[in-house]
């Protein structure tokens, strides 16, 4: 870390990576050990962890299951971590990014409780200027955007919510302090996959729940467990293979989608075969046949199973229904899984409102108030989601070349070369950026891939005296389009509330974001760019 006149500077880097998640933690393993320059992570938290820092809900885990929801760089962060369930809970990941960050040293070069407000690029000096919300000033060469795609809470504007005498929380900013729910009537507005989650959990001491459901979702049971000694001896020794597959898969998990399609087998063999779907649980239902995604009949088959199978298990018929009037195919939202979540409308406790039929009109003193009835509540729960994939890019005034914004540069929508680079904003680079698989993957296998592409990337430009990369606007204008047709021809489209196209957010352009052609594909295509001398991008000596 050299300033100017040979002197070591404080704020001076080779390097800035914003965010200290896993995408954060490893890109500063790799450029700072493999690579060795000087560089540091700028981390709004007061902990590390980005996306589960930040998600401690009640109930909060993770969907991937948990021996594939790791780095799989390195042998040794591999035998020396042991995950103990199925699928890994909020603090079980905290602690395992907590070993990976002691273990490769890395505190040393994270800054905490710092906020990134901008980042503005100066031609002349080839150089990124990042200022932090405290009015720290950094400089660096590279600028690495490790901020993820799920880190900026939506919290809809609805009225009155300033006047609301309870608590009131948003489950992706949720307090590190216990919140106690025992006798308290409690509303929690939204079932994406966190609500899905918190709502058993929260039931379980609330006086009472009532649930504000919007939109209606599948959901499959997750059927979480402690991992048993032989698997996790499977685990150990079969990393080799493991590796190998989440890295050759449509989704980077450890499962296969089917070559099967929906209507090669008899309706009875298809009924067994979702139905040991079921009985297994997880992500893994989603991949019983290959032409679920993308043919619509195909897909009510899987549809109707799982609103049968909600019939069967919530006892109310009225309930059941609301639960059950799903607008959108099967899988073209995210589809969660759940603990008990369809068996939590039968407890006595829990309620449940269509706002879909009857909105939310506003927030008063006492609750929530739709157009038909008020509710009163001691606590209310946001379990909206994100201002996805995009979202934490614009909260940060970024700024390219000639002082082109971020806010200009993506006016219709996200604009990326493979969800990496943005033309006009040179040595920039998004870690799962818009256009790149990201959020339909398992995460850690994404961001392992952008990362160790960026860090070849810069390898090579070093290697070759070479001073900033950019993506051509040809290259950016045909990966829209690509990343468009691809997601166009499967059902993704017909979700109308999805935030993978951004109709989440009042206001936000319509795009879908993240590139549906699977993981593997990918990882190809971003190789042969690369191989082919970085076809798409300029690169420059001065
Ligand atoms: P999601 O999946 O975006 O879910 C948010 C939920 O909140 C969803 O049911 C929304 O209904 C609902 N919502 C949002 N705003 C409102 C308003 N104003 N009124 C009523 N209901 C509302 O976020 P999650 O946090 O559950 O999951 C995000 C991802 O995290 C997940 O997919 C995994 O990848 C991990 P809508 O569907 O928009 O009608």
């Amino acid at each position: 870390m050299t300033g100017n006149n040979g002197h070591k500077s404080a704020s001076r880097f080779d390097a800035l990576i914003i965010g200290a998640g896993f995408a954060g933690l490893y890109q500063l393993h790799s450029l700072r050990d493999k690579l060795g320059l000087s560089s540091v992570v700028l981390e709004a938290g007061d902990g590390i962890g980005g996306t589960w820092y930040w998600n401690r809900y009640p109930g909060a885990r993770c969907d991937s299951e948990s021996h594939v929801y790791a780095y799989y760089f390195s042998d040794e962060l591999l035998t020396e971590w042991e995950w103990t369930e199925r699928y890994p809970a909020q603090p079980e990941i905290v602690r395992y990014l907590e070993f990976v960050a002691n273990k490769l040293d890395l505190k040393r070069d994270i800054r905490l409780g710092t906020r990134v407000v901008s980042a503005h690029y100066l031609e002349d000096e080839n150089r990124w200027i990042v200022t932090t919300e405290g009015g720290t000033r950094f400089e660096a060469t590279y600028l690495i955007a490790a901020t993820g795609c799920l880190s900026a809470a939506n919290i809809p504007a609805i009225p009155g919510l300033e006047s609301f005498d309870g608590e009131w929380y948003h489950t992706g900013q949720w307090p590190h302090e216990e919140v106690e729910f025992r006798g308290k009537a409690v509303g929690q507005i939204g079932t994406g996959s966190t609500g899905i989650q918190a709502a058993p959990v929260i039931a379980q001491t609330a006086k009472h729940l009532t649930v504000f459901q919007r939109t209606p979702n599948f959901s499959v049971p997750a059927h979480n467990r402690p991992l048993s000694a032989d698997f996790k001896q499977y685990v150990r020794e079969s990393r080799a293979e493991i590796r190998k597959l989440i890295r050759s898969t449509t989704n980077a998990h450890a499962f296969k989608i089917s070559d099967r399609k929906v209507f090669d087998v008899s309706a009875q063999e298809r009924e067994a075969i979702y139905e040991a779907a079921w009985e297994k649980g997880g992500l893994e239902f989603r991949a019983c046949f290959q032409d679920l995604m993308i043919d619509k009949a195909a897909n009510d088959t899987a549809a109707d199973f799982l609103k049968n199978k909600i019939r069967k298990i919530v006892k109310d018929p009225e309930t059941a229904a609301t639960l059950t009037k799903i607008d959108h195919p099967y899988g073209t939202k995210r589809p969660p899984i759940d603990t008990d979540y369809f068996e939590t409308f039968n407890r006595e406790n829990v309620s449940l409102i269509d706002v879909r039929a009857n909105p939310i009109t506003r927030i008063t003193p006492r609750g929530i108030e739709t157009t038909d009835a008020a509710y009163e509540f001691d606590i209310i729960v946001f379990a909206t989601g994100f201002d996805a994939i995009t979202g934490p890019l614009l909260k940060m005034d970024i700024r390219g070349r000639d002082g082109l914004s971020i806010h200009k540069a993506w006016e219709t929508g996200p604009w990326t070369y493979l969800g990496l680079q943005i033309p006009g904003f040179p040595n920039l680079f998004t870690i799962t950026g818009p256009g790149s698989p990201s959020v339909l993957t398992n995460m850690p296998v994404a961001i392992e891939q952008h990362v160790d592409w960026i860090t070849d990337c810069i390898a090579d430009m070093r290697n070759n005296d070479l001073a900033r990369i950019e993506p051509t606007a040809a290259a950016a204008d045909a990966w829209g389009e690509y990343v468009n047709e691809t997601a166009s021809a499967t059902l993704m489209p017909q979700a109308g509330h999805s935030w993978y196209h951004g109709a989440n957010i009042p206001g936000k352009p319509l795009k879908f974001m993240p590139y549906v052609g699977g993981m593997a594909h990918y990882r190809t295509i971003c190789d042969d760019a690369a191989s082919r001398g970085y076809e798409g991008f300029t690169r420059q000596a001065r």
